[in-house]
């Protein structure tokens, strides 16, 4: 749980550091499920020709390598959600059981329960990011998730039936964030309200309303939580290391209130009044998101966000 004081320095600045949340049997077991996953990838891919090198004896990270030299599509297989649109039934997608345990870790489930109460909904609003060296992201490759993090406040990324959702935004360090691999910014003590956001590279805030000069980078060892509230602008810049930078966001608001994106699945992680209706199946989850998959392949596209080009800030 958090201090009374952790939760009055995030009720004012509008995000909190808390470090050594998720403990190293966590974070390794993340890696090796990302590894496994990967490696699958790899294996068809090299007995397809399409990579020359054998697995064997790669590191994740090696093989990743290999794999952007190649130029396969690697993030999507390796996401936790689904891509903004042309969904298909064979669109891939990675819901495992140690990325389970880190969306229901109890020390994120306290902390998210500091802020929001004790009825939990994980929001389906999530992804891994896993970002290479900006000097090696493809030209016109546009994913926040691969590339930099245009400045936005999260609320605008759901659909507006959620703008008076309580919702909590946990983004979790899986590899150490630094300013040089492209750390998330913030802009302290967030406004009332949301900014008028734009189509920039991804989602952005028009640009009269960000206030450069008051952003605070955000540095912090692999396994820390940077917690935003849904109305603190952020962004996250080029990773200038020869390394990956990577990391989950998730989300989660207090259970029955819209979360923003109802194509997608959500599930009560914690509820202290109805414990029996947790979810504790890792299975389950994949389920829900396999059928989300199906059902958005066979039905008209729905838009993630809901912010024009030609709205009078996005000039
Ligand atoms: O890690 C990033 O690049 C951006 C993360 C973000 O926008 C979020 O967690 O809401
Ligand atoms: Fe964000």
């Amino acid at each position: 749980m958090l201090s009374a004081s952790q939760v009055e320095a995030f009720r004012t600045q509008g995000y909190l550091v808390v470090p050594e949340a998720v403990d190293a049997a966590t974070l390794q077991a993340v890696h090796d499920e990302y590894s496994d996953a990967l490696r699958r990838l790899y294996d068809d891919w090299h007995a397809a020709g399409l990579v020359a090198d054998p697995p064997d004896g790669l590191s994740f990270f090696e093989m990743l390598d290999h794999v952007r030299a190649a130029g396969l599509e690697w993030f999507q297989p390796l996401d936790i959600s689904l891509p903004h649109a042309d969904i298909t039934e064979d669109t891939p997608f990675h819901f495992g059981p140690a990325v389970f345990g880190l969306l229901t870790h109890p020390n994120v489930l306290d902390v998210a329960e500091s802020l929001l109460g004790g009825e939990l909904t994980s929001n389906p609003i999530q992804h891994v990011r896993i970002k290479p060296p900006q000097n090696e992201v493809p030209e016109g490759e546009l994913r926040a998730h691969i590339t930099t993090t245009d400045w936005h406040q999260d609320r605008g990324v759901g659909h507006e039936e959620a703008d008076d959702t309580d919702i909590l935004t946990v983004w979790i360090a899986i590899t150490d964030a630094t300013v040089e691999n492209g750390c998330l910014q913030v802009i302290p003590n967030p406004p009332a309200q949301m900014y008028p956001h734009c189509p920039k590279t991804q989602t952005a805030i028009a640009d009269p309303f960000i206030e450069q000069d008051r952003a605070v980078p955000i540095e912090v060892k692999a396994g820390s939580l940077v917690l935003i509230d849904p109305l603190t602008p952020h962004c996250a810049g080029p990773n200038t290391s020869d390394g990956y930078r990577w990391s989950f966001d998730i989300r989660f608001n207090v259970s029955g209130q819209p979360t923003g994106r109802s194509h997608f699945p959500d599930f009560v992680a914690r509820s202290r009044v109805a414990p029996d209706t947790e979810l504790h199946d890792w299975r389950a989850w994949k389920k829900q998101w396999e059928e989300a998959r199906y059902a958005a392949a066979h039905s008209k596209h729905i838009p993630q966000h809901r912010w024009q080009s030609d709205s009078p800030h996005c000039a």
